[in-house]
């Protein structure tokens, strides 16, 4: 009822001949193996056949479900499973024997899990099981979420409660959620998880809390999931008695190794170390004029012993330079490129600036060929409404994903960039920053369910269609009736441009209120930082609107590849969706449709909230098809969400208004209250603010 069940609610089948034919499989299955991992895997299908039903259904007929990793199966069958390519994790579901028995094979034990966690993902949607030739394999090595977690469980930028790890009562204490955190990320293919915040403290890495980490890696290793911890860079000091961290020291380097060698001592799989260094006040190689490189390939060096892996984050921007921020963290990698040792990810976030609801894809993607690049996604809507607004993400990740870089030609798209396809990479990776809390049903909004779930999805497979992953996710969560899946794909698919629209339509970026980013503040200009307030990123003034990033601006354009860049450098050729990203221009600017600018900022905002609307009559009809919680809980955050959607749109379009001095086109109502009002708005509490800025 609560929605805690996550995609692993194996509901029960109503319609008796499927549920009589699956039935037929899961009350006859020989699982072949002895691990832990073998083990879940027994206790997951007793899970789903309990939750299906299907115990008191007799196993009639010759109907079988064979699992085994392949060299571990029968003779007469392991001649006809071929599992030479799927490598470690992949998979496959064959039918054989006159579709009698279904065999779920691969190279090791976690791959049969997945490949069980595929077969229950078919039945949970009522799918046709009776000739399935199911082969599958992850294309990015590296699927993690990154928890923003601190020690003393807030949760940075997170809208869904505390952290779910409670760091007080561990090791001791092993909550249940541990085990269903790990099984619901296993059914997505997530294989590994970063605790700590990336802001983070360098207790984490003291024996206390790494035999907390322990109890934690134990839990989640028959699942698969690699545990990963946030790297104070300056913990040398504050932990040890050492008075530098600077990287190319050698009792900095030993202390380092030392850490590495507990760790592993404890946790012989640990993944690495994931690091936020010089950026936003957070200690790093800058302050021994040392570069991002000898930073973390002396982390690499301590880890590489162990198969341990660094992902090093390329969100940097300083307060020293004062070229446009977009433009900072390509100008400090590039120089790099080759440079990082081999066991290093550069992790990279979707956009330039900042989890916007849009952007366009970071220019770093496809400009640095010989070096590993990790793509970070926000799961958590820092930016796009918090967990009151419905938004499904996938929409915004598909597009990033499948952006033509033109690294290598023609049909490069960032894809092929961060699966390793464009240039043999051999590590490849995701991030994404989890939405998850303590809320009863993990995301707070029950549609935020969704976007961990698609990113999962995506990080498996990053050319999957989000259309898909709705219609999965809604079947399996919900319901499989066509009259309720059709219209909810098409609310989900929408909904992420209906964000864009009432928020920042046309490429505008980055005008939320401060420090929080909840609901609009495009009058904000008195932030310690030039490029923390709005203002500077939309220049409105009586001339126009828009950040000019072609060469008569800061030229940021020319970071991308030529095609590229010869494209946008002319407003006419822009994309619209990016126009404002990409170039101021006059209020007058006639643009496609034969109307101004103006005009069209406007309707934009308009469009937004009667897509909210939309939204909310399609969510009225659906109420035969959801648990009464989730759908009373849904409408009051539609709700919401229209009253902010129009709050947004009054509150832009009334300061915009003051420099354009244009009046409002038809169909567009005059805002119910005048700017002063949306100026005076506060939100006394918002979770998840670090108190830093
Ligand atoms: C910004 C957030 C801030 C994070 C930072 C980061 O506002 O809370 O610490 O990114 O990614 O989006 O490091």
């Amino acid at each position: 009822q609560e929605g805690y069940e996550l995609w692993l609610d194996y509901k029960k089948i109503q319609d008796t001949t499927v549920k009589k034919k699956y039935a037929s499989f899961l009350n006859n299955i020989e699982l072949i193996g002895n691990s832990s991992t073998i083990q879940a895997i027994k206790d997951e299908l007793q899970l789903a056949r309990t939750g299906f039903e299907f115990e008191n259904s007799d196993p009639s007929g010759n109907s079988k479900l064979i699992i085994g990793i392949q060299s571990n199966l029968p003779s007469s069958l392991k001649s006809q499973i071929d599992t030479e390519n799927l490598g470690n994790e992949g998979y496959t579901i064959t039918s054989l024997n006159n579709k009698e028995t279904i065999v779920i094979s691969g190279n090791s034990d976690v791959a049969l899990l997945y490949g069980t966690f595929g077969l229950l993902r078919e039945m949970q949607q009522k799918n046709d099981i009776s000739n399935l030739n199911i082969e599958e394999k992850p294309k990015i090595q590296k699927r993690v979420l990154n928890h923003w977690d601190n020690l003393d469980r807030t949760v940075e930028r997170g809208y869904a409660g505390f952290s779910i790890w409670d760091w007080h009562l561990l090791p001791e204490l092993i909550k249940p959620e541990y085990k269903d955190y790990a099984r619901a990320n296993a059914a997505i293919g997530i294989n590994g998880t970063v605790l700590t915040n990336v802001n983070s403290n360098a207790l984490i890495l003291t024996p206390h809390y790494i035999e907390k980490v322990k109890a934690l890696a134990e839990v989640f290793r028959p699942y698969g999931i690699q545990v990963y911890l946030t790297a104070r860079f300056s913990a040398p000091i504050e932990l040890g008695d050492l008075d530098t961290a600077d990287p190319l020291d050698e009792d900095v380097k030993k202390w380092w190794k030392n850490i590495a060698d507990e760790i592993y001592s404890e946790i012989p799989d640990f993944g690495g170390f994931l690091v936020k260094a010089d950026s936003e006040g957070q200690p790093g190689p800058f302050q021994y004029d040392r570069t991002h490189v000898d930073g973390a390939n002396m982390l690499a060096e301590a880890v590489a012993p162990y198969d341990g892996i660094i992902m090093w984050r390329a969100f940097v921007y300083s307060e020293e330079d004062p070229d446009d921020r977009a433009k900072q963290a390509y100008d400090q990698f590039i120089p790099y490129d080759g440079k990082f040792a081999d066991n290093v990810l550069v992790q990279v976030k979707n956009g330039a600036i900042d989890f916007q609801p849009r952007e366009p894809f970071h220019p770093m993607f496809g400009a640095m060929p010989d070096t590993p690049l990790m793509m970070e996604f926000q799961i958590t809507q820092e930016y796009l409404g918090f967990s009151s607004h419905l938004v499904f993400l996938p929409k915004l990740y598909e597009e990033v994903l499948d952006e033509d870089t033109f690294s290598d030609g023609e049909n490069s798209p960032v894809a092929k960039v961060i699966d390793g396809t464009n240039s043999n990479k051999k590590l490849t990776g995701i991030a994404g920053v989890a939405n998850i809390g303590t809320e009863k049903n993990w995301t707070g909004h029950p549609f935020g369910q969704a976007n961990w779930y698609g990113f999962g999805r995506l990080a498996w497979d990053p050319y999957m269609d989000s259309k898909d992953i709705a219609k999965e996710w809604l079947k399996i969560n919900f319901s499989n009736e066509e009259n309720f899946v059709k219209p909810m794909t098409d609310l989900l698919i929408e909904s992420r441009e209906a964000v864009v629209n009432y928020m920042t339509p046309l490429g505008l970026h980055h005008i939320m209120a401060t420090s929080h980013h909840y609901g609009p503040g495009p009058w904000v200009d008195d932030l310690g930082r030039p490029e923390w307030n709005p203002v500077y990123y939309h220049k409105a003034d009586k001339n126009g609107i828009g950040f000019d990033r072609t060469s008569s601006g800061s030229d940021a354009l020319s970071q991308y590849a030529k095609p590229i860049e010869e494209k946008y450098s002319s407003p006419e050729t822009t994309p619209e969706k990016y126009l404002l990203w990409f170039h101021h221009l006059a209020w007058e600017y006639e643009m496609k449709n034969g109307k101004t600018l103006w005009d069209n900022i406007a309707l934009h905002y308009q469009t937004g909230v009667e897509q909210v609307e939309e939204m909310q009559a399609t969510w009225e009809e659906m109420e035969p098809y959801v648990n009464e919680r989730e759908f009373e809980k849904t409408s009051m955050l539609l709700e919401i969400q229209l009253k902010e959607a129009k709050w947004w749109r009054d509150a832009c379009l009334s300061y915009f208004q003051q420099f354009s001095n244009m009046e409002l086109p038809e169909g567009v109502p005059e805002p119910e209250h005048n700017l002063e009002y949306y100026k005076s708005i506060e939100r006394p509490f918002a979770p998840g603010i670090n108190p830093s800025w």
